[in-house]
């Protein structure tokens, strides 16, 4: 499809929610060989495995709170999303939150509490958290609104109720920017792709807050730009091992360690490679690659799954696989409630 297609926000919200599923089997792996991504991704193909016999994660679970509350408030309103984070966190508290934000979730659902942004402030002595939990749910940002001032502002606003350190928030711009991007098609020349998201975080990461935080964490001075800059550099290469892509970009919890690695499995994914099955589309290739890098795979299948969705459009998407996994129709029918409200909004409606 065309710019701003529906198969492209079908693609993305879908995607999101299969890395997610398909990522939960090998989170936290330090290696995950290519074997045993393929067999696990043949798995799917088995006509005798029922619906959704793949459960979502809490990167589904928040991602399905920020739709909704898009949706229903047509727009950004940071109370009822945050209601509806902590009301699905005690109803599903299994869903295999990070540790800390669940202090948050709790605190979000008391009555009294008269700034929603205030316990994510709390987190980590005050430092706030740098998780990567604001970047997993931050596609839907993308989707619902065509102006890219928006995108990033209600980004960053979405995940601050949770995330108050600017690496955490601003791993949630950055991939937020990366899906808007995708959608408009940019991905077709992938080059002027990497330079406009380093533009854009170099612009973004500016900000005093944020070098504050980076400087604290000894990080370079705009960590996400730099980051960036690395995933330029690996594109330019031939080969590229699993191993240089985890220790020069990583594959952990933190959002710096996690949204430019999921960009750059999508940009190395744009081609063919040895060590992926000839017959897979591009998503596919994705979403397998995503998970033989081990780590905080469903995260950044999930995220990488987003980004390359919105390129490809739901045409990539293996019928087998949206079945076994729990949640991906009501992604799909999620993303043509937002392609509407996106094209109202585009109209100024
Ligand atoms: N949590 C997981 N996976 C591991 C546990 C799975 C579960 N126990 C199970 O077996 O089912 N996955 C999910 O968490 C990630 C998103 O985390 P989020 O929302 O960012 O959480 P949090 O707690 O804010 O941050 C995560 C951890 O990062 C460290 N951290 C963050 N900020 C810190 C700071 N300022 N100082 C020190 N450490 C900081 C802490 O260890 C946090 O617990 C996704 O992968 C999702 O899939
Ligand atoms: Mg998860
Ligand atoms: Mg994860």
């Amino acid at each position: 499809g065309g710019p701003a297609s529906l198969s492209r926000f079908r693609g993305a919200l879908v995607a999101a929610v299969l890395g997610d599923c398909v990522g939960g089997e090998f989170e936290g792996a330090e290696e995950v060989p290519m074997e045993s991504v393929l067999q696990h991704l043949n798995g799917l193909d088995d006509e005798t495995k029922g619906e959704g016999i793949l459960e979502y994660s809490d990167d589904t679970a928040m991602a399905r709170c920020v739709v909704q509350s898009l949706l229903t408030r047509t727009g950004f309103d940071e109370q009822d999303m945050a209601r509806r984070f902590a009301k699905e966190y005690s109803a599903s508290p299994g869903r295999g939150y990070g540790s800390g934000v669940i202090q948050v979730l709790k605190k979000l659902s008391s009555p009294q509490l008269s700034d929603v942004y205030q316990p994510a402030r709390d987190q980590f002595n005050g430092r706030g958290s740098f998780g990567n939990g604001g970047a997993m749910r931050a596609a839907p940002f993308a989707l619902a609104f065509p102006d890219l001032a928006d995108v990033k502002r209600f980004a960053r606003r979405g995940a601050m109720l949770t995330h108050s350190c600017s690496l955490g928030y601003n791993g949630a711009v950055l991939q937020a920017l990366a899906v808007h991007l995708s959608l408009q098609g940019a991905l077709d020349l992938p080059q002027q792709f990497i330079s406009r998201l380093i533009t854009e975080m170099e612009e973004v990461e500016e900000d005093e807050a944020a070098r504050n935080d980076a400087r604290i964490l000894k990080e370079a001075e705009m960590p996400f730009s730099d980051r960036l800059h690395r995933v330029r550099d690996l594109m330019d290469r031939s080969k590229v091992s699993i191993e240089e892509v985890i220790s020069e970009l990583g594959n952990g919890i933190a959002a710096l360690h996690s949204v430019p690695t999921a960009i750059f499995c999508v940009l190395h994914c744009l081609q063919p490679r040895k060590c992926l099955p000839e017959n897979y589309s591009g998503l596919e290739r994705t979403i397998a690659y995503s998970l033989a890098l081990g780590g905080d795979t469903d995260t950044i299948a999930c995220m990488a799954g987003a980004i390359a969705g919105a390129h490809y459009g739901i045409e990539a998407v293996p019928q087998s696989w949206m079945r076994c996994c729990e949640g991906a129709q009501d992604a799909d029918i999620n993303a043509e409630r937002l392609h509407m409200l996106y094209h109202q909004s585009s109209q100024g409606g």
